[in-house]
């Protein structure tokens, strides 16, 4: 038997008390606030946002927490706990894309993706500058989001930290641009911000879900989000009320996406999409995938039908186009399995009332469907994320699957709460058995969009 090792749920409150201390120490004066956001558990549909597909998000009860006080001499140094001796300072007007490296790449990248497509009233004023102390409680590289998290309590500090320099807004204010949570529409704005910082700036091609999720997720609540359009339905995804539990692993097996790997399969069906002569590859699948009172049988027979008949399509389609991309045919096959898996989640989600417990077995062989289609389609999983879901499957998980980009980090699992520490163990012996380094459980709660914490 091996002992799992759990992490601690952070205390949100002791997490804002360490940061300000932390901006104490390093800057000899108080700060002006403190902002944080959260990574995210994405509960099914990957490879699929930057496709206009469907993805289903969760904020985590694990944050980046930023303190930080304005300057006014155009001026930004950034510190990190985790990074210490690390100090960075950069003239903000001199921030250009492919200067940086690191975890500075993402900050810096925020304060040039404000300035250049943020618009007016997101844009930095002129003499603006700011010193800010990061500390993230987001393991990072393990496929939970630590990017987003750090680029949005990064864009949330900075836009609020400047409020004194621009017309007409109080530094008096609670929340003087208006950041609250429910202020969608600037939300929705902010996360373009971060989602430009991160293409752009540090180079990774990827979508929108991360950002979207950290800023304008709502309490205890699954986002659907259309990417399409960026509109976002809440749903209850409370997994308590039928004794279930979500576990996640931090299979300590890090994931970089700036690597050739993610971005060739956007490319590849980014190619397939215009080959159909699409906007979103998303619409050439129905309106409704929901499979609305059809049975589990039903449904899976009629979205894999569906699945080959529209890859076979798209695959014609290319076939005519002259400068025709060679790639797996499962790299496309993922892609639009998935988009019908997790619009059939969302319907199980927000019909469990009615379904019952049916509804979340279903939902925990989508997740496994969909982990399988990652491994064999996508071919982004590796030997420690296959290992962690058999061994939840092997402990009675409901279902199990990669959670992100894939090529390591995280692994989650729908499963009954009294087999949650069995899961654990089993996982935990599993790696110990092979000599893989021991991964890391976190206490899963549902967590709160990006804000203003003091
Ligand atoms: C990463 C990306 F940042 C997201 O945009 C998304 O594509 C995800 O991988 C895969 O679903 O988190």
């Amino acid at each position: 038997r091996v002992e799992p090792h759990w992490a601690t749920l952070p205390d949100h409150a002791a997490e804002v008390e360490t940061v300000r201390a932390a901006f104490i120490k390093k800057y000899g004066v108080e700060p002006d606030g403190v902002w944080s956001a959260p990574g995210r558990l994405n509960l099914l549909g990957e490879y699929i946002d930057f496709l206009g597909g469907s993805c289903m998000p969760m904020p985590l009860p694990y944050r980046t927490y930023v303190a930080g006080r304005m300057r006014t001499d155009g001026v930004l140094r950034a510190s990190s706990v985790q990074m210490p001796g690390d100090d960075r300072t950069v003239v903000v007007r001199e921030i250009q894309p492919g200067t940086f490296k690191g975890w500075f790449t993402y900050v810096a990248g925020v304060a040039w993706a404000m300035n250049h497509e943020g618009g007016r009233d997101i844009a930095l004023p002129l003499n603006f500058g700011a010193d800010l102390l990061i500390n993230s409680k987001v393991p990072v590289g393990g496929g939970l989001s630590s990017s987003a998290a750090l680029e949005c309590s990064t864009a949330l500090a900075l836009l609020d930290l400047s409020c004194p320099l621009r017309a007409g807004c109080s530094a008096t204010d609670a929340l003087p641009s208006d950041l609250s949570p429910t202020n969608d529409a600037l939300r929705a704005r902010l996360a373009q911000v971060c989602i430009t910082a991160e293409n752009v700036v540090a180079g990774a091609r990827t979508g929108g879900l991360d950002q979207t999720a950290s800023l304008r997720s709502q309490p205890g609540k699954a986002l659907v989000i259309d990417f399409r359009d960026f509109s976002i339905e809440a749903v209850e995804a409370d997994v308590d009320q039928a004794h279930l539990s979500w576990l996640v692993i931090n299979t300590n097996t890090p994931h970089k996406l700036a690597g050739g790997e993610f971005a060739a399969r956007r490319a590849a069906n980014e190619a397939a999409t215009a080959g159909m002569g699409l906007d979103y590859l998303r619409n050439a699948l129905p309106a409704d995938l929901s499979c609305a009172g059809l049975s589990e049988q039903q449904a899976k027979k009629w979205r894999l039908d569906l699945v080959d008949s529209t890859v076979n399509r798209a695959l014609a389609a290319l076939d005519e186009s002259a400068d025709k991309p060679v790639f797996p045919r499962g790299w496309l096959r993922h892609t639009l399995h998935d988009m019908t898996l997790v619009e059939r989640a969302a319907y199980l989600l927000k019909n469990t009332e009615l379904l019952g417990a049916t509804a979340w077995e279903e939902l925990g062989r989508l997740f496994t469907e969909s982990f399988v289609s990652m491994r064999d389609e996508l071919c982004v999983s590796r030997r420690e994320i296959d290992i962690a879901v058999d061994a939840c499957l092997a402990a009675g998980a409901l279902g199990a699957r990669i959670v992100g980009g894939g090529f390591g980090g995280a692994v989650m699992a729908l499963i009954d709460s009294d087999k949650l520490q069995h899961a654990a163990e089993r996982v935990a012996l599993a790696y110990a058995q092979r000599g893989f380094a021991a991964p890391e459980f976190l206490p899963m709660v549902a967590g709160q969009a990006a804000n203003r914490d003091l």
